[in-house]
C-alpha cells in the first residue's frame, strides 16, 4: 500500500533551543505536506555552534530497539534523510537502516554533517570523517556544504574555488556512490558577494547551479533548512533544477529577512512565519546549466 502522505524517515538529532537539525526539518517538510517520523540520534539542550555548557544525551544505545519496532511494524518510507549523528557507532546503525527499509522509488538523502567554515563540529573527530565517507556509499542525495566536501575528499578547506576544481569535487563525490551530489556554500566568483549551491546528476550528467545573494553572517541550521525544503520539493514531484532554485529561494528569503532583526545569529533562521511560502508556487526561477 502507498503512503497517502509522503513519509520520512529522519534521522537526526533534537535540539532543544537554536533552530536546527529536527527543530527546522518537522516543520518545513510539514508545511509542504509531509509526513516526519524522528529517528532521533541524541537529545541536546541546544545546538553545539555558540553555546557553552550545552547537555548532550547520546542515543546510540536506544536506536536499535526503536528500529526493530519500526520494523514489527512493517513502516514504509518515501524518503529516509540522515544528518547530525550522536557518535560513530551510529554509522553503521543507518547503513543498516537504509538497507532494512530500502524500497523502490525511494529517496535516499545522506547529509554528511561534519562541520561548517573549514572547522569539525564540536563532538566529531577524524574518526567520524572516515566514517560518514563509508555512508554516502547508501545515498541517493548527499548535501555536504564546502567544509564537508574538503573533509569527505581528503582535501584542505579551500580559500577559493574555481569552476574545474568544482566539477572534479562533485565527480569524486558522486564516484562514492550517491547519484546526486549538491555542495552547498560555494563562493561563487564568477558573480562578487554571490554564494551558490551546485548540483551534479550522474545520471544525466548534468550540473546546475543556483546563485543567491551573500549575506555576511553564520546562522546555524541552514544545510537542515536547505535538505528539508530540497526534500519535499522533490516529494512533490518537481525537477532537479526546480527543487534547487525553491530551497535557496526559501532558505535566502528566511536569512535575509532573520538578519533585519539583528537576533542573535545563534538562535537560527526564523522560519515561523515563512513556513506559508514553501506551498507558493515558483514564480521566478534563476538555474543554470554548466557545460
Ligand atoms: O545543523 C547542523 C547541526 C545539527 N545538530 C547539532 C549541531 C549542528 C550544527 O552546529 O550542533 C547538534
Amino acid at each position: 500500500m502507498q503512503n497517502i502522505i509522503p513519509r520520512i524517515a529522519a534521522i537526526h538529532d533534537l535540539s532543544g533551543f537554536g533552530r536546527c537539525s529536527l527543530t527546522v526539518i518537522i516543520p518545513i517538510l510539514s508545511a509542504m505536506g509531509m509526513q516526519v517520523c524522528p529517528l532521533p540520534t541524541a537529545v541536546l539542550s541546544t545546538h553545539t555552534g555558540g553555546f557553552e555548557n550545552y547537555t548532550f544525551v547520546d542515543l546510540t544505545d536506544h536506536m536499535q530497539d526503536y528500529i526493530e519496532h519500526w520494523k514489527s511494524l512493517d513502516l514504509r518510507f518515501d524518503c529516509i534523510y540522515s544528518g547530525f549523528l550522536g557518535s560513530v557507532r551510529q554509522i553503521a546503525i543507518v547503513g543498516n537502516f537504509i538497507k532494512a527499509f530500502r524500497k523502490q522509488k525511494q529517496l535516499v538523502v545522506v547529509d554528511p554533517v561534519l562541520g561548517d567554515d573549514g572547522k569539525l563540529y564540536d563532538t566529531f573527530g577524524e574518526e567520524m570523517i572516515q566514517k560518514m565517507g563509508e555512508l554516502v556509499q547508501f545515498a541517493d542525495i548527499i548535501t555536504p556544504n564546502m567544509t564537508e566536501a574538503a573533509f569527505l575528499l581528503n582535501e584542505p578547506y579551500p580559500e577559493n574555488m574555481d569552476e574545474s576544481k568544482l566539477k572534479s569535487w562533485l565527480l569524486r563525490l558522486a564516484d562514492k556512490g550517491p547519484n546526486t551530489v549538491i555542495i552547498t556554500s560555494v563562493p561563487d566568483h564568477m558573480s562578487e558577494n554571490k554564494t551558490a549551491v551546485v548540483a551534479y546528476n550522474r545520471k544525466d550528467q548534468k550540473i546546475w547551479k543556483v546563485s543567491c545573494d551573500y549575506i555576511p553572517t553564520d546562522y546555524p541550521g541552514t544545510g537542515d533548512i536547505f535538505t528539508s525544503a530540497l526534500i519535499g520539493s522533490l516529494l512533490q514531484g518537481d525537477s532537479l533544477p526546480i527543487a534547487l532554485d525553491r530551497a535557496v529561494q526559501f532558505l535566502s528569503m528566511a536569512i535575509r529577512s532573520t538578519f533585519g532583526y539583528q537576533c542573535p545569529t545563534r538562535e537560527g533562521v526564523l522560519i515561523e512565519r515563512l513556513l506559508e511560502n514553501l506551498k507558493a508556487p515558483i514564480i521566478s526561477s534563476s538555474y543554470q546549466m554548466l557545460e
